[in-house]
């Protein structure tokens, strides 16, 4: 008997309840359809893509915690989340499984166990940092197109008007996902890590966390009014696929982009948790209950506020997202990051 093994195999460095969460969930929306396939009845066009193996096996290796010297042996800025990709499997499989049996172990042995195997082992074909960049990888190499999740980049090949299209939208994917990275993530929630969380290390500058936070409700309320208030983007529906993003409607629309869940949204959605776990943002029936919680984000209006809170319900009720949650075993985003300079 002929077993069909996945041709790549990727090990996902870092703690789920990192950033590393963000990768995650995006290997877990690749595998959705496989999921599908193997659950009852339900049939799509993409369960029907999902009739041959995955096109890959994951291993989430949560125990690489930020700084350590197991993830500086790929990274030297010791930050996580790492992908490592490895083109055939059988000769990765060793690092993943004899690294896993040993979690239980002091970090030390762990680093150690993994060292010595990793010696013995050929290093992998790729190694990516970078949440985002690792999640746009994932989507463009593992399916994310043919489910959306992704849209397709301009072909030079292809300069057609469908084709234009498609590249207009990633030009906005691409924006999006700057945006929420350099602004959300850096220049707010990262602010208040450094000025807060960590302010024995960093120093404790309220003035920079107050400045943060205020720009933090004024990113979001963008996001609202530019985004998740608007009809999805014109298209013709027979330049759309079937999981494109580029769905036509008059509502507004479901996610970020469009119709159809993308990379995007799982970052947003990722800092919006981050925001709830360190009180600046909680669901609106929390809040109304609440009044000393009036300091928390406020969008221009309830309108904006309720599109916001649907949006994040609706993004973790997917599938995918609970089997990545499942993973991170309800642990909240960490609030006490580690220093940069600490050697776990
Ligand atoms: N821009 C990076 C940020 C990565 C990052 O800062 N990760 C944190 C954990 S969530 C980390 O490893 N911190 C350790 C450090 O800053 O030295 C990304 O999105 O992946």
């Amino acid at each position: 008997m002929v077993i069909v093994t996945p041709r790549v195999s990727l090990q996902l460095l870092g703690p789920a309840w990192t950033r590393t969460f963000r990768c995650l969930w995006m290997l877990e929306e690749l595998l959705q359809p496989f999921h599908d396939a193997s659950s009852s009845s339900k049939v799509s066009s993409a369960t029907a893509a999902a009739s041959s193996p995955p096109p890959f096996e994951y291993s989430l290796i949560s125990s690489a915690k930020p700084t350590s010297k197991l993830v500086r042996q790929y990274v030297s800025t010791g930050k996580v989340p790492v992908l490592l990709v490895y083109h055939n499997h059988n000769e990765a499989r060793g690092v993943a499984s004899d690294f896993e049996s040993q979690t239980s172990d002091t970090t030390t042995t762990v680093n150690d166990s993994l060292e010595n195997s990793r010696n013995q082992e050929r290093q992998p074909d790729l190694i990516l940092s970078e949440s985002s960049a690792i999640n746009t990888y994932l989507a463009d190499h593992y399916g994310g197109v043919a489910l959306g999740l992704i849209p397709q980049s301009l072909s030079m090949q292809q300069d057609d008007a469908s084709s234009r299209l498609h590249g207009q939208q990633r030009a906005i994917y691409d924006m999006v996902v700057s945006c929420i990275s350099t602004e959300l993530d850096v220049q707010e929630l990262w602010m208040h890590s450094k000025h807060e969380t960590m302010a024995q290390h960093f120093g404790h500058v309220p003035a920079a966390v107050s400045h943060a936070r205020y720009h933090f409700v004024r990113m979001n309320a963008h996001l609202v009014a530019s985004y998740l208030q608007q009809p999805a983007l014109a298209a013709t529906a027979t330049t759309a696929s079937a999981a494109s993003p580029l769905d036509t409607t008059a509502a507004a629309r479901l996610y970020l982009l469009g119709n159809v869940f993308t990379a995007a949204d799982i970052l947003y959605v990722h800092c919006l948790e981050w925001s709830i776990a360190i009180g600046w943002w909680t669901t609106i029936k929390q809040s109304d209950q609440d009044d000393s919680q009036a300091q928390q984000l406020r969008l221009s209006n309830a309108g904006d506020q309720q599109t916001l809170h649907d949006y994040y319900k609706r993004c973790r009720e997917r599938p995918a997202f609970q089997r990545a949650a499942q993973q991170r075993k309800a642990k909240p985003i960490s609030t006490t990051n580690h220093h940069p300079n600490s050697k776990l």
